[in-house]
């Protein structure tokens, strides 16, 4: 865990909670036209909430200012402790995500919270729900909080979130969590953003056996079994180990632990805070942790050539140059190899 930052304090008032991540703030061109962004940074990691609003609204809008942004950023990035809350809508990952807050807010952590639901990208009810019960902390100057909405071109949510988490790590926040609704491929991406994934289930509703058919068991460094003051829960807790116990594991491989946890109560909350510790230690000894930041810097490198590259061929109806190469191929003059290929060696 590392030293909290004292120094590090809010001059400006903390932003109200549906401000930060109030999408129709970001299309404001106050708002987004950050002129300076060394300025912008620096207030960011001086805790001024508003400028860390207007970074992260370049990022969800993939702004063209993004590019010097994030070349400032660069060297002040790679401190944060990044952590990953997946599971079905429900489960209680929110609430937990809050608990959590609240325990390294007792350590005198700063900490960032990026709450992702590509189900509802706009001003869906879920992401108001979470800012209400984000509240306790919408006072805290050491707790920053914001909705992820994708509107931008850097390849969706899996090409933002990570910049989206280097604006967090660049301005001194020590633990970035990011909470994503486990449904799909992208969520399970996503999840491999950061250092340490929790899977959260929650008893009933067979949710232990839907994580497992999802795929989520895999990439789960901690189980959390939440709503245990439910019927139910020491049966997930046992189907969860059953299922864990079936994965292939090799010597000095982790074996993820499974929590069980009341968070509506705190319940739980500060062993499973012990829990990623030891994941931690173990990230840091065993040298996965080093592993997955590369695995990480290589997949950021590629989603945004990926983009740039799209954005560069054109590719869609109405470009020339595809609908050229189109025409050749429609018409059987050429093979659509071919033409990929001239298309690529244009952009
Ligand atoms: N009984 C019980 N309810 C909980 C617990 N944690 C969360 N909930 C409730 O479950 C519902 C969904 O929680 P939420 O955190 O929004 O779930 P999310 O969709 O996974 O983020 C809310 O009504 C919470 O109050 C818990 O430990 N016990
Ligand atoms: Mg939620």
């Amino acid at each position: 865990m590392a030293e909290p930052r004292s120094s590090v304090t809010d001059r400006e008032p903390p932003a109200e909670p549906g401000q930060a991540g109030d999408p129709g703030r970001a299309g404001d061109p106050r708002q987004a036209g950050s002129p300076d962004p060394a300025a912008a940074i620096e207030l960011a990691r001086g805790g001024d909430p508003r400028a860390l609003g207007r970074l992260l609204s370049l990022v969800e809008n993939g702004a063209p200012q993004l590019r010097a942004v994030m070349k400032a950023l660069a060297s002040l990035t790679g401190r944060a402790r990044v952590l990953g809350l997946t599971g079905s809508p429900g489960v209680g990952k929110s609430t937990v995500t809050a608990a959590l807050v609240a325990a390294y807010r007792g350590q005198g952590l700063r900490v960032g919270v990026l709450a992702i639901d590509p189900t509802s990208p706009f001003t869906g009810g879920a992401l108001l729900g979470d800012r209400v019960r984000m509240q306790q902390h919408a006072t805290d100057e050491g707790v920053f909080i914001r909705s992820m909405a994708s509107r931008g071109h850097l390849g969706g949510l899996a090409g933002a979130t990570p910049q989206a988490v280097r604006v967090l790590d660049a301005a001194g926040f020590d633990v970035v969590l990011i909470e994503t609704v486990g449904v799909g491929q992208a969520e399970v991406e996503i999840a491999g953003m950061a250092d340490t994934t929790m899977v959260i289930v929650a008893p009933g509703l067979g949710d232990a056996i839907q994580a497992a058919k999802a795929g989520i068991l895999e990439i789960g460094d901690v189980f959390v079994v939440n709503k245990s003051d439910k019927p139910g829960a020491q049966e997930a807790v046992r189907d969860l180990r059953g299922m864990i116990a079936m994965a292939r594991r090799g010597e000095g491989d982790w074996k993820p632990p499974i929590v069980s946890t009341a968070a509506a109560a705190g319940e739980g909350i500060d062993d499973l805070a012990s829990k990623l510790d030891e994941h931690a230690a173990w990230l840091a000894r065993s040298g996965e942790g080093e592993r997955r930041r590369l695995a990480r810097a290589r997949e950021e490198i590629s989603v945004i050539a990926l983009a740039e590259l799209r954005a560069r061929m054109g590719g869609l109806p109405g470009d020339e140059r595809i609908d050229g190469l189109a025409g050749r191929v429609a018409a059987g003059e050429l093979d659509p190899y071919a033409a990929a290929d001239e298309l690529i060696a244009g952009a």
